[in-house]
């Protein structure tokens, strides 16, 4: 039974709210800054509109004690507890100008920042889709709620990975990846007994949602010109990893779960590769083989 008074629950509650305030303030703020993120990512408004209101909000929850963002270079000093809230507020802001589906997503550690995944206590993410939904790790289950009017609605609880998989989609350029991990796209495409089916729109959090939601697998692989990959540990690498293993499937950094990774620094890039368990397990074996 899940205790709604609980910080954990309150840190949900507030980000769900915060969610529907983002969600009608990407109006008028698909455009570039002329910033960029710790990253060196350049930033659109809603991107720093996002974070703003975010850090308002947490800040002032009972029992967080760190907010951080893929936004922000520096960790908030958010008070008392033992809560650090890690979020990426926008993710797949390049989605904007073409008005594609993207999610904000956040990780809830109980340990100071940055951290392990294996101290996260909750996980989740928001999916601005045709219908804005909300996917939540915590307690050994993750739930699935529908925002809609200020409420938030318990559409599937007890959210599993199903055992066939059924989609994949990669990031990066093929002429970028490596040359183990082309190997291992080539043999799950020719798979006909697999009958994968390509789904990859450039945001994470719609493309891990397609295999939360039919099965096969997402990752944001290693590059030849950038072997930590693209995306970062503790906004998006820990926060998926630990839904996707809460649902029943598998994380990977291309030889071990995510959440075993420890960070060196709070904007730490890591190989990202989330799934049915099947598809994680045969990715470390091929990457393993043909490293010798
Ligand atoms: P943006 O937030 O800059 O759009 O990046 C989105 C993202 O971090 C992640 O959501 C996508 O999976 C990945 O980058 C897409 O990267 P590519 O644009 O290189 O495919």
């Amino acid at each position: 039974m899940i205790d709604t008074n609980s910080p954990i629950e309150t840190v949900v509650a507030t980000i769900a709210r915060t969610a529907s305030e983002i969600h009608q303030g990407l109006v008028g703020r698909r455009v570039t800054t002329d910033d960029e993120n710790p990253s060196g990512e350049t930033q659109f408004k809603a991107d720093l509109f996002a974070d703003e209101l975010l850090a308002d909000r947490l800040s002032s929850v009972d029992g967080v004690a760190q907010y951080a963002s893929e936004e922000r270079a520096e960790i908030v000093d958010c008070g008392g507890g033992t809560l650090a809230v890690a979020a990426d507020p926008v993710d797949g802001t390049s989605n904007l100008p073409s008005n594609n589906t993207m999610g904000t997503v956040f990780g809830i550690y109980d340990a100071p920042l940055p951290a392990p995944g294996t101290a996260l206590v909750a996980a989740g993410y928001v999916l601005y889709g045709p219908i804005t939904t909300m996917m939540v790790a915590r307690d050994g289950t993750v739930t699935e709620y529908e925002l809609a009017g200020g409420e938030r609605t318990v559409v599937r609880d007890d959210v599993t990975i199903p055992d066939d998989p059924a989609v994949y989609g990669f990031g990066g350029r093929v002429p970028t990846w490596t040359d183990d991990f082309r190997e291992f796209v080539r043999t799950i495409e020719m798979d006909e007994a697999l009958g994968l089916e390509l789904h990859y729109s450039g945001a994470m959090i719609n493309d891990i949602n397609q295999v939360l939601t039919h099965g096969g697998i997402f990752a944001y692989p290693a590059l030849e010109d950038s072997p930590e990959g693209k995306l970062r540990l503790q906004f998006e690498g820990n926060p998926i990893g630990y839904i996707i293993e809460t649902a029943g499937g598998r994380s990977s950094d291309g030889s071990t779960s995510l959440l075993e990774v420890e960070p060196t620094d709070l904007h730490d890039r890591v190989p990202l590769h989330v799934g049915s368990t099947e598809l994680i397990d045969r990715l470390e074996g091929t990457l393993a083989a043909d490293s010798g």
